[in-house]
């Protein structure tokens, strides 16, 4: 017997997703849709305004991934102007780019994914000397690991466990995929809470440089305007100060962690569970590491793209391939366009006519506010794993030594970075890579300011620019490729389009019916418990999904918020909660 469930909406997540999944009678998933809910058209707030304050605008689309869509929206207009940025800006926006990184996704590691995999109950009946020795066998030097710690976090996740409105309140304790043992999850739930205090820790470094966090302001068309901080050694100081405990936090507990939850999930990651489309796409932009123009310098990431897993070939990635397909997404028609051409015009036509108390997704229509994005034709998948992934195969030093010292001391192949568990390991190796990259960024900018050089920003002359231009942005985000393609008229701005990492991997089918990269991921994973769908979050968590930067209103017809439900295909009504 088959099943056809939803999870609307998917919790410990930005935004609105909803997703539908057919089971066939061994409770494996055969067939998955992934619907953005919500629609913000903030492509559109952005017309008609001054190309100059389009950062500040599109930085609205995000609060998580804060300061992406600023700072490349900026690049999309210094693009446009054909302006180039001094060192001092370069090495800035890294540091400020670099501590959301260190920020964002320890968060998503510990307080948005990591309960997929540690159960809380089972934390509390842990014994704490026990899970001493636990943190020992993954760390030399464990965070935090000590009988009076673990017994104070004991304590506390009771505390939060008994009350249904705590954070701990409401899971799916005890269901059989939670395979770490009690001593393990309790690690693992020590540094949940030590999480949130470290995040607080990254936030203040964005800070320093970038005015405030979220939503820093300290970066403009040309340059950067955070002069007096850089001039300040004891500005530099703090920072690198707050790099430093966050680069242990990243070596002593997410490290060890992610080794830990990847050893209890080998061999599910070794047989590609969650692996989903294979092909892999990086932008590389961002992060660069010398003072040629954008496009030309070297960066962190490599650019490019892999498809089907063929790590031997890496192609050029040419941003005039990028286009969007609407066919299966709430707008007009059904276009692919390039998004220099892209059209963001709402065409909402709702769910299907209920059955069973249930409104479905109507999935050979349109069933989704995101776009379908697709690069040469090839649907891909972003993130931090795309970035290993392209790397690796491009023969990246940096990349290839991080990637198999941490493979080594786990003892796995790179094959079993095709996976869930691949996915969210390889989040974790590039933090080590990007905190290692800051501290020699960090240094780079103190020597340069020793050497008398202030300059922070590039003059322009506006009305001899912006006349009739048009540019692109890209970079890396945390969750993925960024793009943004601006088009500029009369000093105005004439179309703008934003192509962000969710709307890549949480996209609804193309116009050839071939699915996004949760909808792929998805196939093959099996559930444990039919009511209980924590499988499907452990692999839509690994990509870190954010709704709000992929369809950048909503319309509840048809939705029953906070309400997990599961319709038998015989007809038959089983409505859990
Ligand atoms: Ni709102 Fe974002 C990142 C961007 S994701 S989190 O990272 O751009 O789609
Ligand atoms: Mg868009």
């Amino acid at each position: 017997m088959t099943s056809h469930i939803v999870v609307d909406p998917i919790t410990r997540i930005e935004g609105h997703l909803r997703i539908e999944a057919v089971l066939d009678d061994n409770n494996v998933v055969t067939k998955a849709y992934s619907a953005g809910t919500m629609f913000r058209g903030i492509e559109l707030i952005l017309k008609d305004r001054d190309p100059r304050d389009a950062g500040l605008l599109a930085m609205r689309i995000c609060g998580v991934c804060t300061g992406v869509h600023y700072w490349t929206s900026i690049r999309a207009v210094e693009d446009a102007f054909g302006v180039t940025i001094p060192k001092n800006a370069r090495l800035v926006r890294n540091l400020i780019t670099g501590s959301l990184f260190i920020h964002d996704h320890p968060v998503h590691f510990y307080n948005l994914h990591a309960l997929d995999f540690v159960d809380i109950v089972a934390a509390i009946g842990a014994d704490p000397a026990k899970a001493v020795t636990t943190a020992y066998q993954y760390s030399n030097a464990p965070w935090n690991a000590s009988v009076a710690t673990y017994q104070a976090v004991q304590a506390k996740l009771t505390s939060l466990a008994k009350s249904s409105l705590g954070i701990f309140g409401n899971a799916y304790w005890g269901n059989p995929s939670y395979r770490l043992t009690p001593e393990e999850s309790l690690v693992a739930a020590s540094h949940y809470l030590d999480a949130l205090n470290m995040q607080r820790t990254a936030a203040k470094m964005m800070a320093i440089f970038g005015g405030k966090n979220p939503h820093p302001q300290s970066i403009v068309v040309g340059g950067i305007t955070s002069v007096e901080d850089i001039a300040d050694p004891s500005r530099l100081g703090q920072f690198g100060t707050w790099l430093a405990e966050m680069t242990a936090f990243i070596e002593r507990a997410y490290m060890p962690d992610l080794v830990m939850v990847g050893k209890a999930y080998a061999d599910e990651a070794l047989a590609g569970v969650g692996a989903g489309l294979g092909s892999y796409m990086a932008y590389g932009a961002g992060f660069e590491l010398d003072d040629n123009p954008v496009g030309r310098a070297k960066t962190l990431f490599p650019s490019g793209v892999v498809l089907n897993r063929d790590l031997s070939t890496v192609l050029a990635f040419d941003q005039s391939k990028v286009t969007e397909d609407v066919t299966h997404s709430w707008y007009e028609g059904n276009t692919v366009l390039q998004p220099f051409d892209g059209i963001t015009a709402p065409n909402y036509t709702g769910l299907a006519k209920q059955s069973n108390g249930i409104a479905y997704l109507k999935t050979d229509e349109k069933y989704s506010w995101i776009k379908a994005p697709t690069y040469d034709g090839n649907r891909v998948e972003v993130g931090p794993l795309a970035r290993l992934i392209v790397g690796y195969a491009s023969g990246n030093a940096t990349i290839k030594s991080k990637v198999d010292s941490v493979l080594a001391t786990a003892g796995f192949p790179i094959t079993i970075l095709f996976s869930t568990i691949g996915r969210t390991a390889a989040r974790m190796v590039e933090t080590l890579i990007i905190a290692d990259a800051m501290a020699g960024w960090l240094n780079e900018l103190e020597v340069n300011v020793a050497q008398g050089d202030l300059q922070t920003w590039t003059p322009f002359d506006f009305s001899q620019v912006s006349a009739n231009a048009q540019g692109f942005g890209l970079s890396e985000a945390p969750r993925g490729s960024l793009g943004h393609w601006i088009k500029i008229r009369d000093g105005k701005i004439a179309n703008y389009q934003a192509v962000v990492p969710t709307t890549w991997n949480g996209s609804p089918r193309d116009g050839q019916d071939r699915p996004g990269a949760f909808e792929s991921a998805l196939v093959g994973v099996k559930l444990a418990k039919i009511d209980e769908p924590l499988e499907i979050l452990q692999t839509i968590h690994s990509f870190d999904p954010c709704l709000a930067c992929a369809v950048h209103l909503v319309d509840a017809r048809g939705r029953d918020l906070g309400t997990y439900q599961v319709i038998p295909s015989d007809g038959t009504c089983n409505v859990s909660n």
